[in-house]
């Protein structure tokens, strides 16, 4: 192996990936040197990185004496964990880890609001930069949801808009934006914390010297555990009080309402379900907190329609409606879905389940299934224990393709149903991404829907 001379190099970047480059773009902009660094040996990016960094010395999955002998920062890319030996190496040494959101919050200019939650951050993120451009802000949308947040930098932004997860979250310092929200708190990624407390204190760590915390009626632990100092405009599917948001039965009409006004009625809204009502309350709080404009936010709720991939409604065959709902990945996430789509007093509900495993309590299914769901297809590395703790409940089926999955649900579903592919689990062991298992399902849908229509004409 070639020996590296740091020289004056004090400063290593690990992981090269998304976030990674952009940590190397902000420091080479700076004429910062810095080593670039991964554990893994072959990381997907390595060849990109040195044709855009060959100045950077490359070190991968092995960390001498002489790394930790020149190195005192480490900007961690959030995928990998703090737990990581190499990094508990370097803590020991008293190196110092940092996170990109510590470099963001250091050098925005603009006012931020910044978002997490365990579901419903991309949603309530996208919503707020949509009504952020609709009044005309020069807006910056990014984070987790990607861009990442050091690409966003820009001294002409008047507004940023920030999804942050809790492996960002871990390493953040000081989450000095304009607001911060954690928009509930359910468990999930729960293979990278020991416990839920875990999780929930990385979340915590999004109020950290933030001007005004956004809460969750509803959900206790989306109060700042920390800080009793802060100012609190809170949000829940209730009547509010003062300038809270939320709901209000006015002559029969459900309406939203929030700063001791009628904002909008909730069949207006664009998004469909009761968390999206949620999301939409979450979006008017922290919108009034930055001063956009009521038209605008209101305008933009009666227009934004959600994200591919979230409860997306890909057809209606025979008076049965199929939903894609991939980027469900933890049992909130489902029990939100079913909830969204059931009729009182019938099981309505196909369910498509199961994927790679993080660790979730699949036992927190059983109330909303035994309401609702009258069959599982079910896929993946989770399908065993799924049909375990389901199978007394409904009758289940394990499959061994998405495609199945869909021609099997097609051949049960009669007028009324719902089709729902909500996984509660991630998708890497069979796909790529959330996005590749949304699109195969989306497809098998319509191959279905074409069959259908040829048939009819011949
Ligand atoms: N790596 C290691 N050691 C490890 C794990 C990874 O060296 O133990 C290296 C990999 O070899 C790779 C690099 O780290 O070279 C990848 O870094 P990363 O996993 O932190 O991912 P990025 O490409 O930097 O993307 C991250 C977020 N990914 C994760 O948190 C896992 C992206 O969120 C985010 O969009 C991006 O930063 C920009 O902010 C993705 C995600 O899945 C979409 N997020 C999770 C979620 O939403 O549930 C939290
Ligand atoms: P995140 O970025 O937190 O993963 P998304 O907006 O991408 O959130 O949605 C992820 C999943 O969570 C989707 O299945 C979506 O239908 C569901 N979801 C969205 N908002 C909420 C909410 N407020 N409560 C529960 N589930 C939600």
């Amino acid at each position: 192996m070639e020996r590296i001379e740091y020289g004056d190099i004090s400063l290593a970047i690990l992981g090269i990936g998304v976030t990674g480059f952009s940590v190397a773009k902000f420091l080479e902009a700076k004429n910062t040197p810095f080593v670039f660094a991964d554990t893994r040996s072959e990381p997907p990016l390595l060849q990109e990185a040195k044709l855009a960094y060959p100045r950077a010395p490359f070190v991968l999955a092995k960390f001498d004496e002489l790394f930790f002998n020149a190195i005192g920062i480490i900007v961690v890319s959030p995928g990998i964990p703090l737990d990581t030996p190499m990094l508990s190496k370097a803590k020991a040494r008293g190196i110092r880890l940092i996170g990109d959101v510590t470099m963001f919050f250091e050098h925005a200019q603009a006012p931020i609001v910044a978002i997490t939650g365990t579901n419903g951050k991309s949603t309530v993120t996208s919503l707020i930069g949509e009504m952020a451009r609709r009044s005309g802000r020069n807006v910056r949308v990014g984070g987790n949801i990607g861009p990442p947040m050091l690409d966003l930098l820009d001294k002409k932004a008047e507004l940023y808009v920030i999804e942050l997860s809790s492996f960002q979250l871990e390493l953040a310092e000081n989450c000095t934006g304009a607001v911060s929200v954690i928009l509930n708190l359910t468990p999930d990624h729960l293979d990278r914390y020991e416990n839920f407390d875990h999780y929930s204190i990385a979340k915590q760590r999004i109020f950290i010297g933030a001007g005004r915390a956004v809460v969750n009626r509803q959900d206790k632990k989306t109060y700042p555990s920390l800080r009793r100092d802060i100012a609190v405009t809170s949000f829940g599917l209730d009547v509010p009080e003062a300038d809270d948001f939320g709901l209000c039965d006015q002559l029969g009409e459900l309406w939203l309402v929030g700063s001791g006004r009628r904002l909008i009625r909730a069949q207006d809204l664009a998004l469909a379900g009761s968390h999206n009502i949620q999301n939409a309350l979450a979006g008017l709080a922290l919108g009034s907190s930055v001063g956009l404009p009521e038209e605008s936010m209101i305008e933009t709720l009666r227009n934004f329609r959600g994200l591919p991939h979230r409860c997306e409604r890909v057809e209606c065959i025979d008076r049965v409606l199929y939903i894609d709902d991939s980027k469900a990945t933890n049992v909130g996430a489902v029990c939100a879905a079913i909830s969204g789509f059931s009729v009182k007093c019938a099981r309505n509900i196909i369910l498509i389940a199961g994927g790679q495993s993080k660790q979730d309590d699949f036992n927190a299914l059983r109330d909303a299934v035994s309401s609702s769901v009258k069959y599982c297809f079910l896929l993946g590395e989770t399908s065993s224990e799924l049909s375990q703790i389901l199978s007394d409940l409904v009758t289940v089926r394990c499959l061994d393709t998405i495609r199945e999955c869909v021609a099997s649900a097609y051949a049960v579903a009669k007028p009324g149903d719902v089709v729902l592919l909500s996984p509660a689990c991630a998708s890497f062991d069979m796909f790529s991404d959330f996005v590749d298992r949304g699109n195969q399902f989306q497809r098998a849908v319509r191959d279905i829907q074409k069959q259908i229509s040829s048939q009819e004409v011949s």
